[in-house]
């Protein structure tokens, strides 16, 4: 299976904005970003989307979202933020490789499109 864009920042194959990386996940801005803040949260272990994740994976899904809250303080983004994850193509998905959107720095509406 080809490498996914998020395992190629991972492997540093292509360049990306990193602000956090872990033995578990890695951190960086979104190319094309939708609030002044807006960072994705990744498992280095390749888990297409949380629809597939297992039990297993418990862990991995727990710690992404403590990193995401740790990068939200560290970026000051006291005033709040949201965290999102698309899964499918309804869900409007479009990298096969399990991410946390982390978007702040601007007052984001509900519901979202
Ligand atoms: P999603 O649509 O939920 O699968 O989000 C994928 C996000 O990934 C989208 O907001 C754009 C971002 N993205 C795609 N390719 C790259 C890339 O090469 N570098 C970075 N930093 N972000 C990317």
């Amino acid at each position: 299976m080809p490498k996914t864009i998020f395992q190629k920042i991972i492997d540093r194959e292509i360049p990306a904005k990193i602000v956090h990386e872990d033995e578990h996940c890695i951190a960086f801005h979104d190319v094309q970003p939708e609030a002044p803040v807006h960072v994705l949260v990744v498992p280095k272990k390749l888990i297409a989307r949380v629809g597939e994740a297992t039990t297993q994976d418990e862990a991995t899904l727990g710690h992404l979202l403590l990193t995401a809250g740790n990068i939200a303080r560290e970026l000051n983004l006291d005033a709040g933020f949201r965290l999102v994850i698309n899964n499918g193509p309804h869900g409007g998905e479009s990298v096969p490789h399990l991410h946390v959107h982390l978007l702040g720095g601007r007052q984001l509406t509900w519901p979202s499109g």
